[in-house]
């Protein structure tokens, strides 16, 4: 039988009762509570369990994510897979962080959770876990969310829905696994290669500016730039933003540009690719020297960024290696 390891991080799944305790359920109660709800999975696999923290996902950061990537390297080899129980608000998040620091994983981490907590009679939490414990016993090297059903790369994953139990999306990549009756695996899993490596380095020198019709850029002068390394642009459309008037954002993706600050352009629409090619505004970003991140999420693009800036001291190679396709992320 294959063994599994099941990591708790906390988030909905492992509170009790009422959502605002916040992530309580202590390790042993925890254990136990597995093993009385979901006797059944003792047929599925072998499963240990551990828990590394117990926070609500909102409060997971870069620390967390070196945690987790460095605690499942130091136990790849006694697993065939690993499930992280992990609250579902930044749960895509962690998952595309996971897979920038463990690249070339040859066995499945499933991120796994729950909108309502385990011991809720109408919670979401038991079939969700049997499904990921299942995940984590096939052919599966990939970091994958598995929700309500569906497994997605964990590097192409959203979440959309704050209410329904299919809470996550993947607008550039159909999903790796569906679940019904079957299992039905689909053919673009990746394929293993290379030694498993990892890099735990996250950067926090990057920021995120949504944009919005109004915005003043004047606000933007504050913005400690000589701080930012990277500076993503969540713009309309294709990768569109004012360029007339006093709200014109070129003069200020200038000064980003030489105070060397990477400007980095993603959409707010969730699906297709940003072109820059397409409209005037993304012309002149271009010309300027900014990068499009294509139909990356805007999760796997900061956290791409945090890896590579984490990596390498230098602009150039953060640059070229922004635009290759690392870990499944990019099309
Ligand atoms: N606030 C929770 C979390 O992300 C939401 C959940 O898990 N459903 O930790």
């Amino acid at each position: 039988m294959k063994k599994i390891l099941l990591i708790q991080t906390g988030g909905t799944i492992a509170m009790e009762g009422q959502k605002d305790s916040g992530p309580t359920i202590n390790p042993t109660k925890w254990s136990d509570l597995i093993n009385q709800t979901i006797p059944e999975l003792s047929e599925i696999a072998n499963i240990e369990t551990e828990r590394l923290f117990l926070e609500d996902s909102s409060d997971i950061n870069r620390r967390h994510w070196t945690e987790l990537a460095s605690y499942i390297q130091q136990h790849y080899e006694q697993y065939n897979g690993f499930v992280i129980l992990h609250g579902t608000d930044t749960m895509a998040y962690t998952a595309s962080a996971l897979s920038f620091a463990l690249q070339n994983i040859q066995k499945p981490i499933i991120l796994t959770g729950s909108q309502v907590p385990m011991s809720s009679i109408r919670s979401d939490a038991r079939r969700n876990l049997i499904n990921s414990i299942e995940m984590a016993t096939m052919n599966l090297p990939e970091v994958a969310i598995c929700f309500n059903d569906y497994v997605y790369r964990g590097n192409r994953a959203t979440k959309i829905s704050i209410g329904d139990f299919d809470a996550f999306s993947s607008p550039n990549y159909p999903p790796l696994a569906e679940i019904g009756l079957h299992i039905e695996m689909k053919p673009h899993v990746r394929a293993p290669s290379g030694e498993l490596s990892l890099s735990t380095q996250f950067s926090d020198q990057l920021f995120l500016l949504k944009l919005y019709p109004n915005l003043d850029p004047a606000f933007l002068q504050e913005l400690p730039l000589d701080n930012i390394r990277a500076l993503v642009i969540e713009a309309f459309g294709s990768g569109n933003f004012p360029i007339r008037g006093d709200q014109n954002l070129l003069p200020f993706f200038e000064r980003c540009l030489s105070n060397d600050t990477m400007l980095i352009i993603t959409s707010q629409a969730a699906y297709d690719a940003v072109d820059l090619s397409n409209y005037k505004s993304g012309r002149h970003a271009l010309e300027l020297g900014a990068l499009s991140a294509e139909d990356m999420t805007t999760e796997a693009t900061l956290t791409k960024l945090m890896y590579l800036l984490g990596k390498h001291p230098d602009a150039e190679t953060v640059t070229q290696q922004f635009q290759k396709n690392l870990a499944g992320e990019l099309t």
